[in-house]
């Protein structure tokens, strides 16, 4: 696979110089300071392009470039949108970029409740507690009907939380939850002095009583739209899994699973349409077998993000290290480098470690914990060249 790594453009502190000495080959990255829905210009890509392509690296992958919520919910201005994404995908196909990583995940990307979980040796991880994200849903958002989706076990420990919880740790929790991991990878959230809560209740009203039927319908719709360009200009367009992998907030998700996915590959039967497979997303759900998801999927995977969870009791998990935790690397590394040696691929987060917590990097996206994961994953993927080299598999 390709060494990749997501850098978040010139105002990242991760420089690419430094990204270089540690071994990358290809950047992942965005025209992160677009708002959603504009088009991406030739001008603009080709800038940025030149300026990765000045320290020796190549733009390998766009992650993300994202889908309007007017799309996911089918609003009256979806078709304007859909086609404002073509241009933008037909622009990059102009400047030869070929991977192009979206979700398809309404209102909320990724999800975690807290992004300091401290590991025994000393570093810190993500964590995601059902509970505390529970007490979120119905403490905070006051979203109706929300203690009808958890268990009696959930909501006995949401009302210990609620009895002992601060104002400090509810704004924590919407820190956490809404400001820090959505603000970087999506433009809604990025805007200084906005009301977060407010704005996610905003945000849920167009998707009420939408069923997961009908989220599979928009995306098919949307699928079917830009598969013509994607084929006109050679782009495969990734799927990302939603993470974790399960309905949240009332919502329907529909890529949570093998089924869900064998769906999607097959609603728009194109080699086209492809898959993102994030191997942390994934295997935070305790009903993902990554490896068997791994070889279903190899061939339509168009790009991987190398990450592990430990799930644990009551639906929490934990972001664990990159060789251990569920998701079993070394064999999805044995199935994807045969499938493609030079399939993108990014470790996904690190840990925090080693003054990473100092520097104000994006929640996930350390430096030092990447890096370790990186030397890890480059040290499995040369292991692995080997062993098929001499046949050993
Ligand atoms: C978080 C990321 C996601 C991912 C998008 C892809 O760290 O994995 O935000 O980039 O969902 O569209």
């Amino acid at each position: 696979m390709e060494k990749d790594w997501r850098w978040f453009g010139r105002k990242d502190k991760i420089t690419l110089p430094m990204l270089r000495q540690i071994g990358v080959e290809g950047i992942v990255t965005a025209l992160h300071d677009m708002p959603i829905g504009e088009v991406w210009t030739v001008d603009r890509i080709s800038e940025l392009k030149g300026y990765i392509e000045s320290y020796g690296l190549r733009w390998s992958v766009v992650e993300s470039l994202p889908v309007s919520e007017v799309i996911k919910c089918a609003g009256p201005e979806r078709d304007v949108l859909i086609e404002n994404y073509c241009n933008s995908l037909t622009n990059l196909g102009k400047c030869g970029i070929r991977t192009v990583c979206y979700n398809f995940m309404p209102v909320i990307d990724w999800i975690r409740t807290d992004l300091e979980y401290p590991c025994p040796d000393g570093s810190t991880s993500l964590y995601f507690d059902m509970a505390e994200f529970a007490y979120f849903d119905i403490h905070i958002l006051r979203r109706e009907g929300a203690e009808a989706d958890y268990s009696a076990n959930i909501l006995k420990r949401v009302e210990a939380l609620a009895s002992r919880f601060t104002p400090k740790d509810r704004e924590r929790l919407i820190d956490t939850i809404i400001v820090k991991t959505q603000g970087f990878v999506n433009g809604n959230f990025a805007d200084p002095g906005f009301d977060p809560v407010g704005l996610f209740r905003e945000m849920l009203k167009p998707f009420a009583g939408i069923s997961k039927n009908d989220l599979r319908n928009n995306l098919r719709y949307f699928l079917k739209a830009v598969m013509p360009v994607c084929e006109e200009y050679g782009i495969n367009l990734c799927i990302h899994p939603d993470d974790p992998p399960m309905p949240v907030l009332g919502l329907p998700r529909i890529v949570t699973s093998a089924a869900d996915i064998e769906w999607i590959l097959k609603a728009v039967d194109n080699p086209h349409n492809g898959l993102t497979f994030c191997a942390g997303s994934l295997s935070s759900g305790a009903h993902n077998d990554l490896v068997s998801m791994a070889r279903k999927f190899a061939s339509r995977t168009r790009f991987v993000h190398l990450r592990s969870c430990d799930v644990l009791p009551g639906g929490n998990f934990v972001e664990a290290s990159h060789t251990a935790g569920r998701a079993h690397l070394v064999e999805l590394i044995r199935i994807f480098e045969r499938q493609d040696p030079s399939l993108p691929m990014r470790v996904d987060h690190g840990r925090t470690m080693l003054g990473d917590a100092a520097c104000g990097y994006n929640p996930g996206y350390s430096f030092h914990g990447r890096m370790l994961a990186l030397g890890q994953v480059d040290g499995m993927i040369a292991a692995v060249r080997n062993e098929i080299e001499n046949k050993l598999i």
